[in-house]
């Protein structure tokens, strides 16, 4: 679809972008490599490859998500192939210096296992540009605190699905301002039994309803939207 190889000619430019951020909305991970193979071969730069063709179809289907147009299968499918095109790029992006928008530690809380929505807020957060260390599941609040230590994140993203796990949320906070390190990071909470209230009242920075909330509310706390 994207083969043969040909001088940059401005026309064609924007379709091979369209095509890249299309194609990454559709799931289409061969055309996604290819797309990113040709881009780079006729002269397109990492960094527009990545911002104006993945990110910018991850972008499209997440509006989508909100409209109702698709559903949790269909995002999924759209973060893997921009997975896939993001491991494309990697040697292209390290050699241009392109830097993430910010740093995002993402984990569900202690003595929850439910991961379904919390790798979605990952993927989503990588999607919009963050460089996203995951901690998975079941994760205490010391160790999340040896995360923020560890990585100075700008964003701390905290997931929970049960209403028995709810109060780690609070244990997280607390053991960050005990410990000195809460001032610098941007707590955002999220899952099921989390609302904007429940947020206020622990002291989160942020509360997201869903997965594309969760990425576009990160990207607007740190001043990149
Ligand atoms: Co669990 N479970 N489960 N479960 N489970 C629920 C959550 C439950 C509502 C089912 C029910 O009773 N109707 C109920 C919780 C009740 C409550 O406390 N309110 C429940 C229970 C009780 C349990 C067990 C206790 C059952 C038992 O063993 N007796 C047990 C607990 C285990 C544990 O965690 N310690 C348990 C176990 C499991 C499985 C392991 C079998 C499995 C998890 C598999 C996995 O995650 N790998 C599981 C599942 C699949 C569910 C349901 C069916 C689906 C959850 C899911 O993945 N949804 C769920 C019922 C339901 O929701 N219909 C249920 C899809 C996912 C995309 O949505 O995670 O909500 P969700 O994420 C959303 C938003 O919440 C938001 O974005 C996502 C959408 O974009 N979001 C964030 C999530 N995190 C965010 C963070 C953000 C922002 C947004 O910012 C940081």
């Amino acid at each position: 679809m994207f083969s043969g190889k040909s001088t940059m000619v401005s026309a064609v430019r924007k379709p091979l972008l369209e095509q890249l951020a299309k194609a990454v909305e559709d799931g289409r991970s061969a055309d996604v490599v290819s797309a990113i193979e040709h881009g780079l071969d006729v002269g397109y730069s990492a960094q527009e490859l990545l911002y104006e063709g993945l990110i910018r179809g991850m972008t499209d289907i997440g509006i989508k998500f909100k409209n109702h147009e698709v559903f949790i299968p269909e995002v999924l499918i759209a973060a893997r192939t921009l997975k896939k095109g993001q491991e494309t790029l990697r040697s292209a992006l390290i050699d241009e210096g392109v830097e993430p928008i910010g740093k995002a530690v993402v984990a569900t809380v202690s003595g929850d296992l439910h991961d379904i929505g919390k790798n979605l807020v990952s993927m989503m957060l990588e999607g919009v540009g963050f460089r996203v260390i995951d901690l998975g599941v079941d994760v205490t609040a010391e160790a999340i605190g040896e995360a923020v230590k560890t990585h100075k994140p700008d964003v701390l993203a905290l997931s929970v699905l049960l209403n028995t796990t709810l109060n780690q949320l609070m244990t997280v906070i607390s053991y960050l301002e005990e410990n000195s390190l809460r001032d610098h990071v941007i707590i955002m909470v999220g899952g099921a039994p989390v609302d904007e209230k429940f947020a206020q009242k622990i002291g989160a920075d942020a509360y997201a309803k869903d997965a594309v909330s969760a990425a576009e509310t990160a990207k607007k706390m740190i001043g990149k939207m």
